[in-house]
Order: structure tokens, then sequence, then C-alpha cells
């Protein structure tokens, strides 16, 4: 899958991509991550990419011209291509999302800066607007590395061969269970006793029932839209008990 991002501060993408697992999926071509600056498609002699906003007020607003021309550069290798613009008007970026995305070869990822964009940019470019919280970021170049992250963990071979990305929290509508690895004993904290028991029943069980419990008191509203089984309804009412006792 490639990515391309455009973006007037393409350095900040430089080490994210170079480390751990994405650097490894660009190793193996699983990704392809390229930065486009729109600078550099700003025509005049001072390279202008922003101007006042027409009808006045705060700030600048990024021209429609570089914008377009650079999207039309990348097209030109793939008229297909689809154009995401990060915003914090966007619709609100999810697991569901990334795993859409992760179906297509090719993204274009616009970063907003100052103001945002002309309002001809997001008419007549852009495909989708997408954000990736309720809170305002300094541009959309750290919500592009988070969406490149997300969308990448679903790509076939990116994460461990034993691993899914469907397999970790909010798949199946659950957090995830505690983790403990050596030593048996910090500081007097002790790991669960099961855990070391080898009874793989009994393991399966605890972790069952601490995935519940986590949800319950952490993300109580993922329990709504969980596809719980009977056994599972069981030990919330059993974990229910055990708060109120
Ligand atoms: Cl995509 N951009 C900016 N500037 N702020 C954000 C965001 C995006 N998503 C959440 N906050």
């Amino acid at each position: 899958m490639r990515f391309d991002i455009l973006t007037l501060f393409p350095a900040m993408f430089s080490s994210p991509f170079q480390q751990s697992i994405l650097a490894k999926a660009i190793e193996k071509g699983l990704i392809e991550v390229r930065t486009v600056n729109i600078r550099d498609f700003a025509m005049d002699k001072h390279q202008v990419v922003d101007d006042a906003p027409y009808g006045g007020g705060q700030g600048m607003v990024m021209k429609v011209e570089p914008i377009a021309r650079a999207i039309e550069q990348v097209k030109l290798g793939n008229p297909s291509v689809r154009t995401v613009y990060l915003t914090p008007e966007g619709k609100r970026f999810n697991q569901e999302t990334a795993r859409e995305l992760s179906s297509r070869s090719h993204l274009i990822l616009l970063c907003g800066r100052y103001e945002g964009v002309d309002e001809r940019v997001r008419e007549l470019l852009v495909d989708e607007e997408i954000s990736i919280g309720d809170y305002v970021l300094t541009g959309g170049e750290l919500a592009a590395m988070v969406l490149i992250d997300a969308v990448s963990r679903f790509l076939p071979g990116v994460l461990g061969s034993d691993r899914s990305a469907e397999e970790d929290s909010f798949i199946g509508s659950l957090l995830e269970y505690p983790q403990y690895t050596r030593p048996p004993s910090f500081r007097g904290y002790e790991v669960p006793e099961v855990l070391l028991s080898g009874n793989h029943q009994a393991i399966s069980g605890w972790r069952k029932k601490e995935a519940l419990r986590r949800t319950l008191m952490r993300r109580p509203d993922l329990l709504n839209g969980a596809s719980l089984s009977e056994e599972d309804k069981k030990i919330l009412e059993e974990i229910s008990r055990e708060i109120v006792s």
C-alpha cells in the first residue's frame, strides 16, 4: 500500500517511519510512504503557499493552486488514488475506518496548517475528511502518522505472522487482559498465581474475566456494542457483585 503525504513540513515524517514495525514494513515493501512538499508546487518567486482570508479575520489560509498541482502530480501516476484531508472537522477516525482504508492500494493524505485550506480544495479535490479526535493539533501531520500506523497494522505481513490486527482491542469490543512477565515478585507486588499455574483452562478463564472487568471499569460504552455470550454476561454479573460487596 502506498501513502503520499502532502505537507509543508516533510521533515516531520523522517523518524516515525524509520523505527520498529513500520520501518520493517517499508523494508519488506508492504508499505511505501512518500512526502510531497506542497511548497514545491507554488509557482511564484517566493513560493507562497498561504494568504489572508477573503472577508478578513485571523490567520492565513492555504492556497488552492499549489495543493491542486501537488494532488494532480500524484494522480498522474494513479488516477484512482483516494484523497483524504486531515482536519479536526472531519469524520472521527476509529479502528473500523482504519480497516476500511487498508483495503485501498494508494492514499493521498493532505495535511492542513494555519486556519485550514481554501474551501475549494475540500469541494473539488478531496474525497474524504478525517479527524483523529476531539482536540486541536497544530496541523494534520501527526494525524497522518496516526492514520498510517493504524491502517498499516491491517496489511498482511506487517505484524508478526502469528498475530493479526483483528485480535487486538476494540475488534471483539473488549479491552485487553493484564499482562505480566518476569520477575514473579516486584517490590512485593506479585504476579497473579493462576498465571504461574500452567493450568491453561484456568488461565483463559482468568483472562476473560479480567478483560471484562477492565472493559466494565474503563470503557463500559464498549459493552453495549459487544457480542457477549451468556457466559460473559454471568461473569459481568459476578464482577458487579464483587464490586458492591
Ligand atoms: Cl486531522 N488535524 C488537526 N489539526 N487537529 C486535529 C486533527 C487533525 N484531528 C484531531 N485534531
